[in-house]
């Protein structure tokens, strides 16, 4: 069994879905807490802390500006208390951005401090943004210390810190600041935000402070949350910004396996990749891909729970789509497919398109100047007769959408 490369869709945040059955670890839901709480005193400290962005944070406007604390206002997406943060941006700072960290000094009595995280799960919450606020991309700082805490436990503040769901962002010696995570742009909803974290893009904020030094990889198996980033879409852009959150929790990812047959195939199937996308109310969810062992047999892994149509597409093999997979609580297994050959252009019909594409192919072999490799339909590294049997065998078939 092969896996090859993954391809995501890292800025996607989730509307709220019907959800599935799912094995979940609760980090908080801030309804323990007493309202309102002191500023920066439960899991996150006030947005000034951090010494890498409070020179970008306005301190001059009136309480709530640069408040961080539970709050009971009317606006909580479970029970009656969130956590809510508020600041504003100093002007002509276009490379401002916001570390809201989690951290307890040794003399500290933050509640909540440093929260464990298992790389092994997603780690999920909602937020809430009230308009008015900037749009920004959101990146999770993870602490990659290998602690033992349980999860929501205090994982401590050591170790380098990796940037969790980020594509890209500043460079700086060593890694990068202003990273460019998860896009938020809803205003005034509750939105599920999702750092898948077996399978999550990930980028190094600095190397050399922590052992071993960020790398870009989350090491594990544990880490804590370091901070939320927030990065705003367009630089500089002053807000204010007011952010509630809630529902923090983990919540475990399972594998997705079966068998994929590449029908009138004779070569090499593990060079053959495919396709998968995870669909949910029409909407493309994650994209991968995956290469099957020599039995036709795949594995994706870390799937989120709920409910999917699965399509499997391959070169010149039409689409299939398996329709409401339900993944809940277990790896689900023998999700199969069986794909129709003869797509020779890939826009998934077997039409008169390719037939065109193999005649100009024929004869040809690998290194000929008219060689096409997915013209070779049954994988024998030569364009011939064989080929238009299998062209013609599966003529006028159509892929599912
Ligand atoms: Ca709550
Ligand atoms: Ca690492
Ligand atoms: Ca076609
Ligand atoms: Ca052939």
């Amino acid at each position: 069994m092969k896996l090859a490369r993954f391809l995501f869709a890292p800025l996607l945040v989730g509307v709220l879905a019907a959800a599935v059955a799912a094995q979940t670890f609760p980090i908080t839901d801030f309804e323990g807490f007493p309202t309102p709480s002191a500023n920066g005193s439960v899991m996150f400290r006030q947005p000034s802390y951090s010494g890498s962005t409070r020179t970008f944070v306005d301190l001059n406007p009136p309480e709530p500006n640069n408040t961080s604390q539970v709050v009971e206002v009317g606006i909580a997406y479970s029970g009656t208390k969130s956590s809510r943060a508020v600041w504003q941006f100093l002007p002509d700072k276009p490379d401002a951005w916001l570390r809201l960290t989690t951290y307890t000094p040794p003399t500290g009595t933050q509640l909540l401090p440093n929260p464990a995280i298992a790389y092994a799960h997603a780690l999920r919450f909602k937020i809430y943004v009230a308009s008015g606020t900037p749009d920004f991309y959101l990146t999770l700082g993870t602490r990659d210390n290998a602690n033992t805490a349980p999860i929501g436990g205090n994982g401590g503040h050591t170790g380098s810190i990796e940037w969790v769901g980020a594509t890209s962002g500043d460079p700086i010696t060593g890694g990068y600041t202003r990273p460019i995570g998860k896009l938020i742009t809803a205003k005034d909803q509750w939105v599920e935000v999702v750092f898948n974290l077996p399978i999550e893009p990930c980028l190094p904020f600095a190397s050399g402070t922590g052992v071993p030094p960020a790398n870009g990889v989350l090491d594990g198996p544990q880490g804590t949350i370091e901070c939320l980033a927030f990065t705003p879409v367009q630089p500089g852009a002053i807000g204010p910004y007011t952010v509630y959150l809630d529902d923090f929790e983990q919540v475990a990812v399972w594998s997705v396996s079966g068998n994929v047959e590449l029908r009138d195939f004779g070569g090499d199937i593990t060079q053959v990749p495919v396709t998968v996308e995870l669909r949910q109310n029409g909407n493309v969810v994650r994209t991968a891909t995956v290469t099957p062992d020599p039995s036709g047999n795949y594995v994706l892994t870390a799937v989120l729970p709920g409910t999917y149509d699965i399509a499997f597409k391959a070169s010149h093999w039409l689409r299939t789509v398996v329709p409401g997979v339900v993944v809940d609580e277990a790896d689900v297994t023998g999700v199969n497919v069986s794909l129709t050959n003869g797509d020779v252009d890939g826009d998934n019909e077997v039409t008169l398109f390719d037939f065109g594409a193999l005649v100009a192919a024929f004869g040809s072999v690998p290194g000929d100047s008219n060689w096409n490799a997915d013209a070779d339909l049954d994988g024998d590294a030569e364009v011939t007769l064989f080929d238009f049997g299998v062209l013609v065998g599966n003529f006028g078939a159509i892929g599912d959408e």
